[in-house]
């Protein structure tokens, strides 16, 4: 079906041998997309549109081909001409659309909503330099520009533009869509807009460029600097001229399969992923006026067509916009807010339920939950905690509006792709039903004391140990040891994730190696993580792993039992080799704050042991596994959320009281790390910590120490730690994205 070899004498008149990889991942792209286009697609009357400021898809080759059910057949043409299909995988490069966990997220529904055969489409924007590309120098994070778009990629350029105003600015777009094949199923597209006269040039310095220069800056970067008014009005540019060409894209399409404006929730229903694409509201209830629809239909038709995705509880990520900025960028939506705000205020006396706010800012959420109609949390803990606290008021007026979607990863990624020798393992074991139906990996754990399937786990993860080593040695240039334990968290850089608590017990571990007390096997501690560019305590933290990365590693008394690698640009490739090979999954945020995670998801697929707080999904994972599956420490969400009420939490107090915390704490200032770093980050990050500590670190600092000594100790006994290992696997089917989508359909798009 698939012929590589004729492929290449057409184009290249050359064998496959004579290619160099790039040329044959150009021939693999050509003949992939070929494939996809001509799978079904666009089939059915209603249709699915998930707009989301970021999709973190990740190399998109293997991925296909996997999902076009080739895969096996090209790696092993490729390898019968002596050429390795990763090597081939390695030549692309990775698309920057994404930043974190809401990304992954929106890439990993893409997959599932194909795969479920459902008619769906993601809406978004190509950002020429995507997120930013993360380097060290010493030993601080620097950002530079990401630039990944090639002459030959997956992005198609359509015929599609559109008109896009602001103000007495206008601009035109172009859409570019990228295929999305499911699982032996159909292809649906992801529509990405952007605007022809972007100019990568403008950009010096790192990622500084002119806020203010429209035309040429809108699709550059993903959540542009915005510590300043310019760079907030460039994040209204950038989400309205999204959202608008989105609600441009969806009613064409609609009217051209017949449909009139008054039936559009029968053709059309809109995920709103998060608060960034919020404007499609107002911005729709604009164009069904320009088409001649009364102000209170169009009012009712889209509140039955949007509905909304909560991914946060922390305030600073709850946008709301200063209504005086609305009106400089897209003065064409104020009116119709300022009638949104106007019908609320009449109907509901509780002024907080209001989208405009006494200091005159909008309250994107808000919006979203008037004229939305449904509101779902992304796992069970993150949507009780909206109802009964963040979002109270509105759960009290609209029961029937909230609902839980636990989130979900795609196993094609996140197993068999990523995880090839497990993937094998199981399928001799339970045969290749899990591939389908995630739940029937459930069909492990009847293997959970058979010592041959345990030990072939135990190699598995050995092997994979092997190739992250290898592969760091490659690309970081450090050298770990296959034989330690691989302690990993890699999520973005925020202070709820703590991982300033998994540095401090790096300080710990120093200091009792330093004190002759040495572990009875070595550890390696693997971070990675970008921090927003103006985040600046969340840069401390880096710079202080760094620093810490630096001390352990070139001290010839600590480095042969600990060490620490801080990943430089962590991404979705680094990822999936890191999941695969990882023993211990670092989930420590502070109860509540966490709204779910999918790292957690993926790394317990793998095989690793999750050691966290009740939070999010781990609250989940854990009644899944059973508590000896499982290391959770640290307060319940209960206990913080009275202690935020209360305002009674003191870190300083924990400070003077426990030697062992005023040991660590102090050690960041201490002489070591004051000669390798910089006084002002690292001073910076030992006051945040005494007076102020906002995510409570402190709090849960010593039961976090005991558990992970626990496991550690554990750990030893390796057959009991295989059937925690194969336990979790078999576990894990319940967070298949399939499993997520079929619910948001189920329950909230109601698609055919
Ligand atoms: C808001 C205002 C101004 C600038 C930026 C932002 C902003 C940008 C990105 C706010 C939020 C985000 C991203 C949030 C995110 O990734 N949340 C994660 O979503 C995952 C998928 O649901 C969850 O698993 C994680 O728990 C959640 O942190």
């Amino acid at each position: 079906m698939m012929n590589v070899t004729d492929y290449v004498k057409a184009n290249y008149g050359k064998e496959i041998e004579h290619c160099t990889n790039e040329e044959l991942y150009h021939a693999l792209l050509s003949m992939t997309s070929r494939m996809a286009e001509e799978k079904k697609s666009n089939e059915g009357k209603k249709k699915l549109y998930y707009i989301s400021a970021e999709f973190l898809i990740g190399k998109l080759l293997s991925n296909n081909m996997i999902n076009l059910g080739i895969y096996e057949e090209v790696r092993e043409e490729l390898a019968a001409h002596g050429k390795d299909i990763c090597a081939v995988e390695e030549a692309e490069p990775e698309p920057s659309l994404g930043n974190g966990g809401l990304g992954r997220l929106a890439a990993c529904f893409l997959d599932s909503i194909a795969t479920l055969g459902l008619n769906g489409d993601g809406i978004g924007l190509n950002y020429h330099l995507g997120l930013f590309k993360q380097e060290f120098e010493n030993n601080l994070q620097k950002e530079t520009k990401n630039p990944w778009i090639e002459k030959h990629s997956w992005l198609k350029r359509t015929e599609i533009s559109y008109p896009v105003t602001f103000g007495n600015l206008t601009v035109h777009s172009r859409l570019y869509d990228i295929a999305v094949t499911g699982y032996h199923n159909r292809t649906n597209q992801l529509h990405l807009f952007d605007i022809e006269t972007v100019d990568e040039g403008i950009v010096t310095d790192g990622i500084s460029f002119d806020k203010e220069d429209i035309k040429k800056n809108l699709t550059l970067f993903l959540y542009p600097d915005d510590s300043d008014e310019k760079g907030q009005l460039l994040r209204i540019f950038q989400q309205y001229f999204m959202v608008s060409n989105g609600a441009r894209y969806i009613l064409d399409e609609c009217v051209a399969k017949g449909c009139k404006l008054y039936d559009l929730p029968d053709y059309a229903v809109i995920q709103i992923n998060d608060t960034h694409p919020s404007m499609v509201i107002p911005e729709l209830i604009r164009l069904l006026m320009e088409r001649g629809v009364e102000l209170d239909d169009a009012i009712a038709i889209v509140s039955k067509t949007c509905a909304y995705t909560n991914h946060t509880i922390l305030a600073e990520a709850l946008e709301k916009w200063p209504i005086a900025y609305l009106k400089k960028v897209v003065p064409q939506l104020v009116p119709i807010i300022e009638i949104l705000d106007d019908k609320v205020r009449r109907k509901f006396d509780d002024t907080s339920l209001a989208i405009i706010d006494k200091s005159d800012r909008v309250h994107m959420a808000h919006m979203d939950i008037h004229y939305g109609f449904s509101v779902n949390g992304v796992a069970y803990l993150h949507t009780e905690i909206l109802k009964e606290n963040e979002l109270h008021g509105f759960y009290e007026i609209y029961p029937e509006k909230f609902n839980n979607k636990t989130n979900g990863i795609t196993f094609r990624r996140w197993l068999l792709h990523c995880n090839r020798p497990l993937a094998n393992l199981l399928e001799e074991t339970i045969g290749d039903g899990f591939k389908e139906d995630a739940m029937k990996l459930e069909m492990l754990e009847k293997y959970k004391d058979d010592e041959a399937v345990l030990q072939k786990l135990l190699d598995i993860k050995m092997r994979n140990k092997k190739e992250l080593k290898e592969y760091l040695k490659r690309t970081q240039g450090v050298e770990i040891d296959e034989n330690s334990i691989y302690d990993i968290q890699i999520k973005r850089l925020h202070e709820y994730k703590r991982q300033q608590m998994n540095a401090l017990y790096v300080i710990r571990k120093y200091l009792e190696i330093k004190g002759g007390k040495l572990p009875v096997r070595p550890i390696t501690v693997i971070f990675g993580a970008k921090a927003a560019p103006a985040y600046v305590i969340a840069k401390d933290i880096i710079h202080l792993i760094l620093c810490l990365q630096e001390l352990v590693n070139h001290d010839p008394e600590v480095s042969p039992y600990l060490k620490v690698v801080m990943i430089e640009n962590y991404n979705v490739t680094q990822a999936e080799k890191l999941i695969p090979a990882c023993d211990i999954s670092e989930q420590i945020s502070l109860a509540s704050k966490e709204a779910s995670g999918t790292g957690n998801m993926k790394f317990m697929l793998n095989g690793a042991v999750t050691l966290g707080t009740m939070d999010g999904a781990n609250v989940e994972i854990a009644e899944l596994v059973g508590k000896e599956n499982i290391y959770i420490f640290g307060e319940s969400s209960e206990t913080v959320i009275e202690h935020y009420a209360k305002a009674d939490y003191c870190s300083r107090d924990y400070y003077e009281e426990h030697e062992d915390i005023k040991e660590v704490v102090d050690f960041i200032v201490g002489p070591e790390l004051m000669e390798i770093g910089q006084k002002e980050n690292l001073e910076r990050l030992y006051k945040e910590l005494l007076n102020k500590d906002w995510f409570m670190t402190l709090l849960d600092y010593e039961d976090y120490v005991k558990t992970r000594e626990q496991a550690y100790s554990d750990y030893e006994d390796r057959m009991a730690w295989a059937k925690k290992m194969l336990v979790n696997t078999s576990e894990a089917g319940y967070f298949s994205s399939d499993r997520t989508i079929a619910e948001y359909n189920r329950d909230i798009w109601k698609l055919k």
